[in-house]
């Protein structure tokens, strides 16, 4: 059922809000595709309250008016089928995407967890496609239990991601995997900050773009903060990322960057800064350039240089069986590091192509 509700022009002396003559808003309270369609083209303010999506299908929000509002209200689920996703697909110019206080979308990722993720066992929905979204803000959004991938951001251009509290830590015990939080990919002028994420993959995966800003947020329990892996699809280029103010508590790795062993493409313009790790378990900083088919295949190549990247202030723990500091590429240009200091690591690595006065060794 869908509510429409024009709302008039008053002038409120004592308020504040005047309402726009031409706001319309809808509430959508129980799912129909058709409905969600017709609330975003008689609409620009749609609540959206404790609806279950039918099985199968993507809450689909690409047809926006722009400047459209969107807020989520109560628990929103999708019903259980083994399918590519994604859940939620939002797209549009100037739109806000937000959540009410006490909403939650929940994934209920546990249906489809198998341990094997995106490589293999049941098919599972990617969560939240951000694709296409210009000059527009996701704010205030409280997100769970996601099947696999989650915020799968693509072709957007001026994107602000703020708030979003990302509780996935079930599938650490529940066979969650490739459970990555934000994965950014052509797309440029892009914010994310202020978030919490508890997964089993990157926290974030830059794997193309430019201008992307990560800071103020807390990763736990996932991969890492990376870059890559860079190469071998259609945009290959990531220039002027500034990663800093964040955490990275009980990963597989902390500060990480990847790219493709015989690809084309490049890595520049990269910083790293005022970073804090605790509890990783296999790599405190990694820079590798010799992954294939997802895996490190032992020798890099230099076709996806990595240069002008800075590293500064980043400092904390590594377990035991860890190491500190891996640096396996070629090519490479321009390093500075500085303010190091990651210890308790003890696994011995290879360590080359250090770029000369770099100021950081293995
Ligand atoms: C992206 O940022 C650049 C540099 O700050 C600016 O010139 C450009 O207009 C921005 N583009 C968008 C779409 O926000
Ligand atoms: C190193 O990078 C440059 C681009 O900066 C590229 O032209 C060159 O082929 C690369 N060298 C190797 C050995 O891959
Ligand atoms: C299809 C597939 O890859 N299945 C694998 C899922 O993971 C388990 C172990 O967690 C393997 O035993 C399966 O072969």
């Amino acid at each position: 059922m869908v509510l429409r509700l024009i709302l008039l022009t008053v002038i409120l002396t004592s308020s504040t809000i005047i309402p726009d003559v031409n706001a319309a808003s809808c509430t959508i309270t129980k799912y129909s595709a058709a409905d969600i369609k017709n609330a975003q083209n008689d609409c620009t303010e749609i609540t959206i309250n404790g609806i279950e999506v039918a099985a199968g299908e993507t809450l689909d929000l690409t047809n926006l008016k722009q400047g459209a509002k969107v807020v989520f209200q109560g628990t929103i689920t999708w019903a259980y089928k083994e399918w590519e996703g994604p859940l939620l697909s939002v797209a549009g110019t100037n739109v806000q995407i937000s959540g009410a206080s006490g909403h939650l979308l929940d994934g209920k990722g546990n249906l489809w967890w198998d341990g094997n993720g995106s490589n293999g066992g049941k098919k599972k929905p990617q969560f939240f496609r951000a694709a296409k979204l210009i000059n527009s803000d996701i704010y205030n959004i409280n997100i769970k239990n996601s099947p696999v991938h989650t915020f799968s951001i693509s072709n957007c251009e001026g994107l602000v991601i703020q708030n979003i509290n990302l509780d996935t830590s079930a599938g650490d015990s529940d066979g969650g995997h490739n459970t990555d939080a934000f994965d950014v990919g052509n797309s440029n002028n892009i914010t994310i900050k202020h978030s919490t994420v508890y997964n089993q993959d990157d926290c974030l995966a830059v794997n193309s773009g430019t201008n992307i800003e990560f800071y103020d947020n807390y990763c736990s329990g996932g991969h890492g903060i990376s870059i890559g892996s860079v190469g071998g699809r259609d945009n290959n280029v990531v220039k002027s990322v500034k990663i800093y103010d964040s955490q990275i508590v009980n990963s597989d790795n902390g500060v990480r960057i990847k790219t493709v062993y015989g690809a084309t493409g490049s890595v520049s313009d990269i910083t790293y800064q005022d970073i804090t790790l605790s509890g990783i378990h296999k790599y405190g900083i990694v820079i590798e350039g010799d992954y294939e088919n997802g895996s490190p295949t032992g020798t890099p190549t230099g076709g996806v240089p990595i240069t002008d990247l800075t590293v500064k202030n980043v400092h904390g723990s590594v377990d035991s069986s860890g190491a500190n500091v891996y640096i396996l590429v070629e090519n490479a240009s321009g390093w500075h590091f500085s303010d190091i200091s990651v210890t308790g690591g003890s696994k011995s690595v290879k360590c080359t192509g250090i770029p000369a006065n770099a100021g950081i060794s293995c």
